[in-house]
């Protein structure tokens, strides 16, 4: 991408899809004035999406709790007292009610969440009953359930699966002091088991946890630099949960959570940008700048896993007040 886009306005603009960002590049980004570096993100936003038009996604905590896991950010890892109640799997009523919910309320995308560090054959199979029921609702369907094979991912693809979400979090460098019972590698592998199977990727990470600037754009970097772009890309603020080693992390400037909303919109152009986790404690306005940088998807719904979202209706007044639309789920998701 041309980083001086001074030339000529009245040219249609195509940001160039690119795997080889330097970190030279990326930091020469994130130094920019923030006016400039967000008119270079709305620059890009525009050439590839309609800058007023939001997609909205609900999440569902299918099996709660109890995690072997030692995520310093997780209020499900079994290594801390959350006060969380753990839970089995949830039964397939339940989630089914909670699908066509989501779906009466304006989301497109139904995402399933278990605390597991890789699920059993017998799990996917489970969950696997569960997205095919849930895509006949007309919802995509989405599932984040820790490390995968590559034959689990191919059953859950089989089984309907569009999107797999698998967060990389942080900077390789950073990710030791965060997670300890699993390494970075571990992550890249299920991230490409997922994309050999044929599933769209849903892969990003958590502001606030302690990283420097350096380990943010590392983490942007090494998304936009794998062999192909995630489609998704949640960026979240750390929610910050009693009994977790990171509850008292000092809290990120909002002008810096912005600059990385806009810098994951340069670096992979075509890519939905997720502000997720965290909205309940940011201000309108700060969400308003954060769709101004690129940022074109949520979490719409009470509740994300098991920590507060704003309200549905909330949601619904600001995208109102900011002229933004819901993102119909595409064409071809039959609905019954
Ligand atoms: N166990 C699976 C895994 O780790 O991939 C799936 C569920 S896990 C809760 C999904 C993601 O939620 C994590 O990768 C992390 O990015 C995010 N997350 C968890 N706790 C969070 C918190 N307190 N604040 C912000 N994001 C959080
Ligand atoms: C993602 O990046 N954020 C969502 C979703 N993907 C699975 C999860 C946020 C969880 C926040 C903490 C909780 O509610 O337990
Ligand atoms: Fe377990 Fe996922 Fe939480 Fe880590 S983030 S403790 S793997 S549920």
């Amino acid at each position: 991408m041309d980083l001086n886009r001074d030339s000529d306005l009245t040219q249609p603009f195509h940001p160039a899809i690119r795997h080889d960002w330097t970190r030279e590049e990326v930091a020469e980004l994130l130094a920019l004035p923030f006016a400039e570096l967000l008119f270079r993100a709305m620059s890009v936003h525009r050439a590839g999406f309609d800058p007023s038009s939001v997609q909205l996604s609900t999440l569902l905590s299918i099996k709660t709790g109890g995690c072997p896991e030692d995520c310093a950010y997780c209020p499900q890892s079994a290594h801390y007292k959350t006060g969380l109640k753990a839970s089995g799997l949830m039964d397939s009523d339940l989630v089914l009610d909670a699908a066509r919910r989501a779906r009466d309320a304006g989301a497109s995308r139904f995402c399933m969440g278990a605390a597991w560090r890789a699920p059993r054959d017998q799990d996917v199979e489970q969950v696997a009953a569960l997205v095919a029921c849930v895509k006949q609702l007309g919802l995509e369907t989405c599932a984040t359930l820790g490390m995968l094979s590559r034959p689990q991912a191919d059953r859950l693809k089989q089984a309907g699966l569009d999107y797999y979400n698998h967060n990389l979090d942080t900077s390789p460098e950073y990710y030791g002091s965060i997670i300890g019972t699993r390494v970075y590698q571990d992550r890249l592998d299920t991230l490409e088991n997922v994309r050999e199977a044929g599933m769209h990727v849903c892969c990003g990470g958590i502001l606030g946890m302690g990283e420097g600037p350096a380990d943010r754009a590392e983490l942007l970097r090494t998304l936009a630099n794998l062999p192909e772009h995630p489609e998704s890309v949640p960026i979240n603020m750390l929610v910050r949960v009693a009994g977790t080693p990171l509850e008292d992390a000092d809290a990120v400037d909002p002008f810096d959570f912005v600059r990385i909303i806009a810098l994951a919109r340069i670096l992979m152009p075509r890519s939905m940008v997720r502000l997720s986790a965290g909205r309940e404690s940011m201000s309108d306005e700060l969400q308003a700048l954060c769709f101004l940088a690129g940022a074109n998807s949520i979490f719409l719904g009470e509740t994300l896993l098991t920590t507060p979202n704003p309200s549905v209706d909330h949601d619904r007044r600001l995208l109102e007040r900011l002229g933004i639309s819901p993102m119909a789920a595409p064409s071809g998701a039959t609905r019954g």
